[in-house]
């Protein structure tokens, strides 16, 4: 399968930032022909996570830092693309949308440390052959995990790279042998108002109706770009970003991309997807990005890139057709009216 980089201005943008340098290092272990798999990656930051960003104005205080990210072992797969420049690990942990922890972008960061994601239990049900039930052991070990650099689009018109470890949602589905009815697949994130004090108060977890709920048609769930994510930047993944394992759908709002999964079942009826079900003439079932598709209140022809720098000191640049993936998905939509099915 083939991951192509088709923004050229990825390209042109790259700037020697600790990001390039864990690219650089990527392609000389490569060179010397070592094997990814057999080593861990270890972060260029190994003194610490946060160390090598203290310079950085944007550094909110790390005292109650307590989550241990883990380094993963993963293969490189022969897609393998540079996208640059990447998002810095350190706003991909701190800049994030998890309203189970408050709808402040820096909440997540805040509130989820203590966020318990071992012992886990990941249940695959309804119209399957082979309903199964996965523990976090399981989790890490039974795919093959490998790297996958995304652009990811969030609805509201930012949008990161990020370099995330995972493994293909269809290598899961095909191994619980989905029925010839199944027609759609439902996810549901963890539902515990005691670790997640965005349920315990609708004011702090903005209005939501929880567990969070997302859906994919079966078709889109089984594309080759449809990915499980455990980890990102060579380690599991932190509380924050969903652990220990959340959905990746690059060419969709990043609010389809749903955290903390603890369920996925088959059905043959389109489920209700919580964005939609809040405000449906504002997020719809499909989600795709789309430039030429404003949302009612805001344009989603451009973004704002979250690089190096502060957050909102970022140049902005156009958004892509299914953000740059036309070329993967464009023929899972040719009989959709993408104006209608938003
Ligand atoms: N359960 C759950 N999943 C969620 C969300 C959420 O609030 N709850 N927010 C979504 C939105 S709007 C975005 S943009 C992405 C953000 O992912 P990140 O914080 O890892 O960048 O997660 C998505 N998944
Ligand atoms: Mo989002």
């Amino acid at each position: 399968m083939l991951i192509k980089n088709t923004a050229k201005s990825d390209l042109k943008e790259s700037s020697l930032t600790s990001e390039t340098h864990y690219i650089e290092r990527r392609s000389l272990l490569k060179k010397l022909g070592i094997g990814l798999a057999s080593i861990p990656f270890i972060p260029a930051a190994q003194a610490g996570l946060f160390d090598a960003f203290s310079s950085d104005a944007d550094a909110p205080d790390n005292s109650g830092l307590l989550f241990q990210r883990t380094p993963l072992n993963y293969s490189s797969p022969p897609n393998y693309q540079a996208l640059t420049p990447l998002t810095p690990e350190k706003k991909i942990l701190q800049y994030n949308n998890f309203y189970e922890f408050g709808t402040g972008k820096g909440d997540p960061f805040e509130f989820a440390q203590q966020f318990k994601v071992d012992p886990w239990s990941l249940t695959i049900d309804g119209m399957v052959d082979k309903p199964i039930t996965l523990n976090y052991e399981d989790l890490l070990k039974t795919f093959d995990i490998e790297e996958r650099l995304y652009r990811m689009r969030c609805v509201e018109a930012w949008s990161m790279n990020i370099p995330w470890l995972g493994f293909p949602l269809a290598a899961l589905l095909k191994s619980v042998s989905p029925t010839s009815s199944a027609k759609y697949v439902r996810f549901e994130t963890l539902h515990d108002e005691e670790q997640m004090r965005g349920q315990a108060s609708r004011r702090i977890g903005g209005g939501i109706d929880y567990p969070y709920v997302e859906a994919l048609r079966l078709d889109e769930a089984m594309n080759p770009l449809t990915l499980l994510s455990v980890g990102l930047y060579g380690k599991t993944l932190a509380p924050q970003n969903g652990a220990p394992i959340r959905l990746v759908v690059p060419w969709k709002y990043g609010f389809k991309s749903i955290k903390s999964i603890v369920r996925i079942t088959l059905t043959d009826k389109e489920p209700i997807n919580t964005w939609k079900k809040i405000a449906h003439s504002e997020y719809g079932f499909y989600a795709n990005v789309n430039p030429s598709v404003d949302h009612p209140r805001w344009s989603q022809a451009t973004e704002r890139f979250i690089g190096e720098g502060s957050v909102f000191a970022q140049k902005r640049k156009e958004t892509l057709m299914f953000n740059g993936y036309a070329d993967e998905v464009a023929h899972l939509y040719k009989n959709l009216d993408l104006k209608r099915n938003y």
